[in-house]
């Protein structure tokens, strides 16, 4: 007995020494809302880290990649605290995740002091990439989606515009981005309406959008948030009233679409990412996101999540194993890859994402809504930082 024991123990011991050595684990620290109002978002970032360590395998370049999923139920404070005890308790080699812009932001300083990646996974103000030299991105810079959709609508007889924005950065970042490519061409937004973030009504503003009778009303919220847009412009009878909604993809996002009704059909926005976009690889990544999340369908949330985890398992094997933040960081810079979205590049100079952008239109096939794309303009870069 005991002579069995003794090489059953040892066998073991010899086990877990080789397996450690040829797997040291890196861990990954996704920080997310995963509890409160943007859950949704959580839910999706997370699903699609794990299905891209799913589908690729999790071991890189010797490293076995393990995620530490935080919950910050969307307050900045706790995000900072996490991010400080992921860094130190937990030695994580990246950080991920950051459902809103205070939230990127709150973790922003952690990032730069201990000199940690910070990979931004849904939160798209502009400036986020500008606060720390450790962030990159694979979500979206407002802008990106914003300024081109104006020549779209210049184009296709669109003059006079509401706009109205959730009353934070990314709404800011909307409505300026907006505003000013819109009336370069000519068009005019004839008032400018913010409401705020939380436990919004906007009922009474698209009432006031409408009554200012503009060519449409154009629309920015956080992901999560269009089912309320929507149902409130179907109560006021704004779409049995001829009045156009368009916006960023953010108000019909996949997640929450299929249940919005027919009051979306039709509906014009600018996204980079659509379940519905025509790629092999995009078919399996919805079908496979599917299978492993009890039939939920992948918005823009899912795919930065995909492709975030992406971007970290590239820069380990591109460093050959070495976690050292700093190379992992320079090894982000140049890196493209094509997701299920098109291509995409980590601009070198911004470390921010380089993605086509898409018009949609929202239709009914097969019984279900999605966002067709019908124009792309390729490969387009944040404005915002055009010329910095
Ligand atoms: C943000 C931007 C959040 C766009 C979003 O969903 C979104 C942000 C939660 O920067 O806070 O769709």
């Amino acid at each position: 007995m005991r002579n069995r024991f003794g090489l059953l123990g040892a066998a073991m011991l010899g086990l877990g020494v080789a397996s450690a050595s040829a797997q040291e684990v890196a861990r990954v620290g996704v920080i997310l809302p995963m509890t409160g109002p943007f859950a949704s978002t959580g839910k999706q970032v997370v699903a699609g880290m794990r299905l891209y360590l799913a589908q690729h395998g999790d071991v890189v370049a010797g490293r076995r990649i393990e995620l530490l999923l935080k919950d910050d139920g969307g307050v900045p404070d706790v995000t900072k605290r996490l991010a400080q005890e992921l860094v130190i308790n937990d030695h994580v080699v990246a950080l991920g995740g950051f459902g809103l812009t205070p939230l990127a932001l709150a973790a922003s300083s952690v990032a730069t002091q201990a000199k940690v990646p910070e990979i931004v996974m849904a939160a798209a103000t502009s400036s986020i990439t500008e606060a720390s030299p450790y962030i990159s991105r694979t979500s979206q810079a407002l802008p990106q989606t914003v300024a081109p959709f104006t020549d779209w609508c210049i184009a296709n007889g669109i003059r006079s515009v509401v706009t109205i924005v959730t009353d934070y950065g990314p709404g800011y970042d909307a409505e300026k981005w907006f505003k000013e490519p819109f009336e370069k061409q000519g068009g005019k937004v004839v008032a400018a309406l913010r409401v705020p973030v939380a436990n919004p009504d906007f009922a009474p503003f698209l009432q006031r959008a409408a009554d200012a009778k503009p060519d449409a009303i154009f629309i920015f919220v956080p992901a999560g948030v269009g089912a309320v847009v929507m149902k409130q412009f179907a109560e006021r009878g704004l779409d049995k009233a001829g009045v156009r909604l368009i916006g960023t993809g953010d108000v019909v996002d996949d997640d929450l679409l299929n249940n919005m009704g027919d009051v979306t059909l039709g509906m014009i926005t600018s996204q980079h990412y659509s379940a519905a976009h025509d790629s092999d690889l995009n078919r399996r990544f919805v079908a496979d996101f599917g299978k492993a999340n009890e039939g939920m369908r992948p918005n823009f949330m899912g795919v930065s999540g995909y492709d975030g985890m992406a971007l970290i398992a590239r820069a380990i094997a591109r460093t050959g194993g070495d976690t050292d933040g700093t190379k992992l960081i320079e090894a982000m810079k140049g890196q493209s890859w094509e997701s299920p979205r098109g291509p995409v590049l980590i601009d070198p100079a911004t470390r921010e994402i380089v993605q086509n952008d898409y018009i949609r239109r929202t239709e009914r096939r097969d019984g279900q809504l999605w966002n067709i794309e019908f124009a792309t303009i390729p490969m387009v870069r944040d404005p915002a930082k055009a010329g910095k």
